[in-house]
């Protein structure tokens, strides 16, 4: 158990400024006198980057030296956001190094907004994992995250003046990046194509030669834990061509050709793929997956093998948590290592993966389901596909032997899909392959049961599929984002900080603070002062002047039909048409309400991106009509990241987690806004109702149609279907205006306003007339501004559990079965 008393560096602002100064001379070989704010920001970077790699250096010596169990998290996305903020504030520095930036002569939050993001995923799988490997490295438990280092993360989002996004690269490195170390000694090679042979010796070995060899070389991301010294290690692979490029070619005349070879090894890992929710089969992302589960399987078993313990004792030592399916080639690989190099027979082979692997699932809509196609997956890796293939032989006899003669269920659970062409199913391979399964949140695992695994439990029993509920780290949703929130909880709590930031549920202790009016006067002036440091922020990028005596409501996240953005800006088009049919007496006793809209839709998602382009036409009439405009206004803010979150969240009154039921697996945006005392509208979906139950039904606003009603809906769209104006007037309506050209060309619309005309799969207008009513019971309980606060404050007192620290807790303890391996003072 973590004990409180900060194990922080030990340094003051002099040697600070000395350590600053230093590297604007040797590292930058510039003057401090004529530095500009970039340069400061590098300066800074690096000086907290040695104190970084001291605690590193100690944290990975513990570790070989003490040999303990260790856990990897394979995750394709990690989106970390900034970093110097967050190091300075875990090494406990930030205070001093404040003020020897600002002796310097610079500013300090805007040296820190110098910073190019990480942005090095799409969304919540991406963040989770950030936010998992911050609670690792705090709770001194020995894990190492394995990732691909894309030399472009998520694309940049601009929004032309018709309102459509346009995509621009993401050149996230060009300014060098002083929190990666290059390792050019940690080099492995991965191999794609060629032929696999299997041996007939008897051993079930396979050769697998020619085809294509790229290198695999380590960059390692400093991850540190805070308030202790563990500094855990976060390992990127960059694909590099094996040799400078194909001398063969080269000598024959074929210079092209010699650089093309070259050219494709480094393709491998010079983007990210755009797309949350729906898998494309392109073979490049296939290869991705395989040349980074190669790089870090080969590199765990170096490391294992340097115990010098037989194979047999890898699960003793080694867990590896599957984030989502993406890592899943990592089961045949072990299984190819085993077999093929290390001479094991397939039962003993199967039995040391098994124990190895863990695999969470994030999702259960069918498109993101990854499946790969056969004749694919027999081209790019030929010894795997036959590796799959004897797994599904073995798996099948198995499943016949328990429910002998059942040939759908076993076409059903099959690792193959039949079909034109046949497709390998990743999340069965997964699940067969690894120890335990998890969901990310209470309902999400009870659908992964009883849905898209149902065979799977009753084929292996159902202790294996448990529930993980995923979390946020209070140290960059609340300390680093909102620090007067954080300041005056650590007044209240009278607790130093680290305590209640390394045990979120002391925040219970605000909870009869609540009554006291001094308090709740506070509480309320530091949102009045987020929603202005918001304003400023949007004047200053954007141009825009925001009104801040108004309540502040955002829906951020990823654009997808799913996530219903489109029935909050329908939802927006009645609020205005009411407040026009209203007199001016009538519209005065209204509440003011800003809506705030960011997200990025995939670049192929048609549907997704008007959308978007629906909310700017629509933001351009309603902030431009004089009637209204006082009383409601709409924005969308392009580019979301991570740091424009960390500006929005603590700005919030209410936030919108609007899912049909039963799609969000979880969300993890929800509590971030809960952490910082806004209110939740959403439906009873995900996370949104662990969070009800925490903060108590009274505290949130739900609405809509629940999960087992939703198939029903669905099926009765199809085939008895009711016109809108009869089932919903009010929907119909604002649908009318959309057409009519009320926002520009209505026409453009159509097939936007088609998907909820048509089969309205997410169910719009069922759940319209009770979202209508739920933002009607939001405006009501605002206009009672004390009682408003109240609510705030008891929200916030009762997020501990969505603590990530509790979230890694329980994959440490129940899944991985590791424990923490703490840095001794003096190493
Ligand atoms: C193959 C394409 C693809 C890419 C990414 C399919 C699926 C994904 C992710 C699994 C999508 C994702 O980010 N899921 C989100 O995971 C969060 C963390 O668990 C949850 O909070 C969100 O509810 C879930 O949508």
């Amino acid at each position: 158990v973590w004990k409180a008393g900060m194990r922080t560096v030990d340094k003051d602002v002099s040697d600070i400024t000395k350590s600053f100064v230093n590297h604007v001379h040797t590292s930058l070989a510039r003057q401090p006198y004529n530095l500009d704010g970039l340069g400061a920001y590098q300066a800074a970077a690096l000086s907290v980057r040695d104190d970084l790699l001291i605690n590193w250096n100690h944290t990975q010596n513990t570790y070989t030296r003490t040999a303990p169990k260790r856990a990897y998290y394979l995750s394709l996305e990690f989106l970390m956001g900034r970093t110097l903020d967050n190091a300075l504030l875990n090494l406990g520095l930030k205070d001093k190094f404040k003020e020897s930036v600002e002796l310097l002569g610079f500013n300090f939050e805007d040296t820190l907004e110098k910073e190019r993001d990480a942005a090095l995923g799409n969304g919540g799988l991406g963040r989770l994992a950030a936010c998992y490997l911050d609670s690792c490295a705090s709770q001194e438990l020995p894990v190492w995250g394995y990732g691909l280092r894309y030399e472009y993360g998520i694309f940049q989002q601009l929004i032309s003046s018709e309102g459509d996004q346009l995509e621009a690269p993401d050149p996230w490195l060009a300014n060098q990046n002083p929190w990666e170390l290059p390792r050019i000694d940690v080099v492995y090679d991965v191999r794609f194509y060629g032929h696999a042979e299997r041996l007939e010796d008897g051993t079930g070995r396979a050769l697998w030669h020619g085809g294509q060899e790229v290198l695999a070389m380590a960059y390692d991301v400093m991850i540190p834990g805070y308030g202790t010294q563990s500094t855990n290690n976060l390992r990127l692979w960059e694909s590099k061509p094996k040799r400078g490029f194909d001398l063969n070619s080269f000598n024959a005349g074929n210079y092209e050709g010699a650089v093309a070879a070259s050219n494709s090894a480094q393709a491998i890992t010079s983007v990210l793929y755009p797309n949350d929710h729906t898998s494309f089969g392109k073979e490049l992302r296939l290869k991705q997956q395989y040349f980074w589960t190669a790089a870090s399987l080969a590199d765990i078993l170096r490391r294992f093998k340097n115990l010098d313990k037989p194979m047999r004792y890898l699960p003793d030592y080694v867990a590896i948590q599957l984030n989502d399916t993406h890592p899943t080639l990592a089961i045949p690989e072990l299984m190819r290592i085993l077999i093929d190099e290390e001479d094991l027979r397939w039962d003993d082979a199967w039995g040391i993966v098994t124990n190895v692997f863990f695999y969470t699932n994030h999702t259960v809509l069918p498109e993101a389901l990854e499946k790969w196609a056969v004749p694919l997956m027999e081209f790019v890796l030929p010894r795997h596909m036959q590796i799959i293939y004897d797994i599904n032989l073995f798996f099948l006899q198995a499943v016949e032997r328990k429910f002998p003669g059942d040939r759908d269920r076993l076409a059903r659970m099959s690792l193959i899909e039949e079909g034109f062409p046949k497709q390998v199913r990743m999340a069965h391979l997964a699940c067969i392959g690894s120890r335990k399964v998890n969901g990310v949140a209470e309902l999400h695992s009870e659908l992964v049961r009883t849905t898209i695994l149902k065979d799977f439990v009753d084929f292996e029993g159902i202790s294996k599929f448990g529930n993980v509920t995923n979390g946020i780290t209070p140290r960059r949703w609340l300390d680093q984002c909102n620090p007067e929130l954080s300041a005056l909880i650590t007044k209240t709590l009278k607790l130093d900080k680290a305590v209640w930031l390394k045990d979120l549920t002391k925040l219970e202790g605000l909870l009869p603070f609540a009554e006291n009016k001094a308090f709740r006067a506070e509480w309320a002036a530091i949102k009045q002062r987020n929603k202005e440091r918001l304003a400023h922020y949007v004047q200053v990028t954007l141009g825009l002047i925001i009104r801040t005596d108004a309540m502040f409501d955002v829906q951020i996240k990823r654009i997808h039909e799913y996530k219903r953005q489109t029935l909050n800006i329908l939802g927006v088009i009645h609020r205005y048409y009411a407040l026009k049919n209203m007199t001016p007496a009538q519209r005065s006793k209204i509440n003011r309400r800003v809506v705030f809209f960011a997200g990025k839709a995939a670049p192929a998602y048609h549907i997704a991106k008007l959308t978007i382009r629906l909310i700017v036409n629509v933001a351009r009439v309603i902030n431009a009509d004089p009637e209204t405009k006082e009383f409601l206004q709409l924005y969308f803010l392009p580019d979301y990241s991570v740091s424009l979150a960390e500006v929005l969240i603590p700005a919030s009154d209410i936030s919108q987690h609007i899912s049909t039921a039963g799609t969000e697996a979880s969300g993890t945006s929800n509590m971030k806004f809960c952490l910082n005392g806004g209110l939740l509208l959403g439906t009873v979906d995900g996370a949104n109702i662990e969070i009800a139950e925490e903060v108590g039904e009274d505290n949130v606003f739900f609405f809509g149609h629940l999960t087992p009603a939703v198939e029903d809906l669905r099926y009765k769209h199809l085939y008895h279907g009711i016109p809108i104006d009869q089932q919903c007037p009010a929907l119909a309506d604002v649908l009318k205006k959309i057409s009519g050209g009320a926002f520009g060309d209505g026409g453009v619309y159509e097939p936007l306003l088609n998907t909820i005309r048509q089969s309205d799969y997410y169910l719009i207008t069922d759940d319209f007339d009770s979202y209508i009513a739920a933002l009607e019971m939001v405006d009501e309980a605002y206009l009672d501004k004390e009682e408003w606060i109240k609510k705030s404050i008891r929200t916030t007192a009762k997020m501990g559990k969505f603590s990530s620290d509790r979230a890694i807790n329980e994959y440490a303890e129940s899944y991985w079965n590791i424990e923490p391996c703490p840095v001794p003072a003096e190493p």
